[in-house]
């Protein structure tokens, strides 16, 4: 485990020097990653996504790098969490977005709600690594819950990682920060 800002985790970033090789993940073209290192609310520096519009059936989420893949079976039972703000003009709010964890095998997928309502305000958000949040084993009949053995196994084998980016049909700029990945 590292000690580092005051938390353990296995991994986590608070992009005070880059954007750590995070990307977006996106099944149609438009948008754009930035690193915001400066801005108004002095809440900056953190990471975000732009997009012009509606992007179709699928959203865009974060990605994160390689040091959150491998063996991270020392973050079952601990929590991801994460701050997400949204900018925009317009659009309809999606009710939800999905958090992805992929593993040898197997894609786990939770829907994250209470999307960040309001233009530029900051909410935490927190899944459990575990059964206590409803992971569904993605491409199985029925996406049936997945069980704490299948989740410590995607937890040991984990080669992917992908946060909730679009929150809206419209568009908007929507950024991320403070994610600590096998916190208490
Ligand atoms: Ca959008």
């Amino acid at each position: 485990m590292l000690a580092a800002c005051g938390g353990d985790y296995a991994a986590g970033d608070d992009f005070d020097f880059s954007d750590e090789g995070w990307e977006l993940v996106t099944s149609f073209p438009g948008p754009t990653m930035s690193l915001v290192k400066d801005d108004v609310t002095g809440l900056a520096p953190y990471i975000c996504g732009s997009d012009t519009g509606f992007s179709g059936g699928a959203r865009w989420q974060f990605r994160a790098p390689a040091k959150y893949t491998g063996n991270m079976g020392r973050a079952f039972r601990q929590r991801l969490t994460w701050q997400a703000m949204t900018t925009f003009q317009s659009g309809r709010l999606y009710a939800e977005n999905d958090l992805l964890m992929i593993g040898r095998g197997m894609t786990l997928v939770t829907t994250v709600p209470d999307t960040p309502r309001a233009t530029r305000k900051w909410a935490q958000f927190s899944v459990f690594l575990d059964a206590r949040t409803p992971w569904r084993v993605e491409g199985m009949v029925g996406s049936p819950l997945a069980t704490d053995d299948e989740i410590q196994t995607v937890l040991r084998t984990l080669t992917d990682l992908q946060l909730p980016g679009e929150w809206r049909d419209g568009a908007e700029t929507s950024c991320i920060d403070l994610v600590y990945f096998g916190t208490p």
